[in-house]
This record gives structure tokens, sequence and C-alpha cells, in this order.
């Protein structure tokens, strides 16, 4: 890979959900060594430090958490995610996933400027495609691909100036779909690969059907990371354990592919909560698959076919 100028950008929003911890989440990240496994990688690496959400003075809603810090967020990571999209390759450090509202709404406005479409990778247990109404729990961690695609109702939040068009979002990973959503979901053209399609036919063909689509038109790239794509055995620290998830190696080749794609633009890491991990291992998981994302191998492809 063409070593990259990569931007940290540590996001600890912790106002997506009722369970506390992912504030935590940027200093987990750093304290595993990810900036300094990129550099090693042949990157350069800038870690501009933590941002803060703006002030609003939205009144607290009687049952969605914390909207008030959450659309604070959701400014601060919009303005912020257009600048440094101009600049780099911009790696958000979550926090939890409630900060995609602001990621995604941002760069959208950035590869609108480029006059270029945006395409977003999903990779998570939930699609995160409630809005404000439908929402069930008031957890606003699972309504940012419902913000970012222009769903009605987010009308506390700033709004949406480049929605992403359903059809240019790829879902991988899917096991907890809420009813709502599902219904939702089938009114688009979102391309869903749920475990059992994974399961069933393995995680390389809809990725690559995916990227394929990417690169005909010329896209953006921004991947989205929760923790709880991956298997609860491999990656326990986060709120929301989902059963029969990604394994390692899946989720290895998921990034590998996007490393030899070149296609990626931009990245969330979401949704660690290291009062959860077991010794760091989430926290040195996540960072490995952005190794991989970022060029990391074992070893170069063999020439030698074994088949
Ligand atoms: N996440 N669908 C559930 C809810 O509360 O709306 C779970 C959301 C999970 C959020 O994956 O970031
Ligand atoms: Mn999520
Ligand atoms: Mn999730
Ligand atoms: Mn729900």
């Amino acid at each position: 890979m063409t070593p990259q100028n990569i931007i940290l950008v540590g996001a600890p929003v912790d106002s997506g959900k009722d369970r506390k911890g992912c504030i935590m989440g940027p200093d987990a990240f750093r304290t595993a060594r990810l900036a300094e496994t990129l550099t090693e990688l042949g990157h350069s690496v800038t870690d501009t430090g933590n941002l803060t959400p703006e002030e609003t003075d939205i009144a607290e809603h009687p049952h969605l958490v914390a909207l008030p810090q959450t659309v604070g967020w959701t400014r601060r990571l919009k303005t912020t995610a257009k600048k440094v999209a101009a600049e780099g390759l911009p790696i958000f450090l979550g926090g939890d996933h409630s900060l995609a509202l602001g990621t995604v709404a941002g760069i959208a406005d950035h590869a609108a400027e480029q006059g270029r479409p945006l395409f977003v990778l999903w990779l998570d247990a939930h699609s995160d495609f409630h809005t404000p109404q439908s929402t069930d729990s008031g957890n606003l961690h699972g309504t940012p691909v419902g913000y970012f695609t222009g769903r009605a109702g987010f009308d506390d939040f700033p709004e949406v100036g480049n929605p992403v068009p359903a059809e240019n979002v790829c879902m991988i990973g899917l096991r907890s779909v809420d009813p709502a959503e599902h219904e939702a979901l089938a009114q688009t053209k979102m391309a869903l690969a749920d475990m059992r399609a994974i399961d069933e036919g393995g995680i390389r063909a809809p990725l690559a059907e995916f990227l394929d689509k990417v690169a005909a038109a010329g896209g953006l790239l921004h991947v989205s990371l929760d923790v709880d794509f991956l298997d609860p055995t491999i990656a326990p620290a986060v709120g929301t354990t989902v059963p029969g998830g990604a394994t390692m190696r899946e989720g290895h080749l998921v990034m590998e592919m996007l490393h030899d794609s070149g296609l990626v633009t931009s990245l969330d890491l979401v949704e660690l909560n290291p009062f959860m991990d077991d010794r760091g291992k989430t926290a040195h998981l996540m960072v490995d698959l952005t190794a991989s994302l970022m060029g990391r191998r074992v070893f170069d492809r063999p020439t030698r076919s074994f088949a």
C-alpha cells in the first residue's frame, strides 16, 4: 500500500446508549499501540487527540437517551470529519456507534465537494437503521444509518446535506435486526449480508461484489467497524454482544480484501468498551484488524498454488 497520511481522531462518545464505558475507547486504542503499529507499516500518523461535543440548548427527551449530548457530538463530528477527510485518511476512535451520525454525514459533505459518490461498508451485528421515532430502546447508537441515508425524523440533528443513497451501503455481519428496522430496510436496495449468508457462501462474495461497485463508480469508501461484528468470544469488550459473529479470520479477510482494493478513504472503530475487556484482548484485536486494513500481512501471498 502506498504510505497514507493517517489522522487519528479521538471521539469518546458515550451518549448513544445507557451503558457507560466507551468514553475510554480512544485511550484503549492508544494503549494497544494503534499509532505505533500503523507507523511501523510505513504510514505517517498524526493523533489529533480527543474531541469534545458542541454545547447545545436542546432539552433532554423523555424517551431518547442523552439527546442533547448526541446532537452536540454530531455537530462537532460532522464539521471535523469533513475537514480531516480533505487532509488524509481519518480513523475515528470511538466511542459508541452514535459517532457515525456525525462522521458519515461529514464525510458525505467532503465527497460531494470532490464530486465523488460516497459508499459505506457497515460491519456490525446490528443494522442501526432506526429513527428517533422507531427506536424501542431510545439508544441513539441504533440510528446512524437511518440518519445518514436521509430518513425523516431527525429534527434536532444537523441537516444531512448529502444523504448517502441506501444502495451505496453494504452491511455485513447482521444477526440482530429489530422488526421496525427490518421493515424499513425492505424498502431499500441496501446490500445486506447476514450471518447465515456468510455461513452458506463465505464472507468474500458479498464484499467482493460491493468493492467492484465502489470501484466502478469511482467512489470514496467509508468503513464503520462495530466491535460486535466479531464473535463475543474473541471480542468481549462491547455492551451489545450477540453470539454467532464473525471469526478472527473472517474479520482479517475482510480487512485484507479492503486493503488490496485500495478503496478505503476513512474508518470508524466503534463500540469498544474497555471496562468489559479481558486483558485488552478486544482492543488488541481491533488494532490488528486495522493493521490488516492498512497493509499488514503474515507474508507475501505464495506464488505456488496448493490447489
Ligand atoms: N449498535 N437495535 C438495538 C437498539 O437498541 O436499537 C441495538 C442497537 C445496537 C447499536 O450496534 O451500535
Ligand atoms: Mn453498531
Ligand atoms: Mn452493533
Ligand atoms: Mn430497538
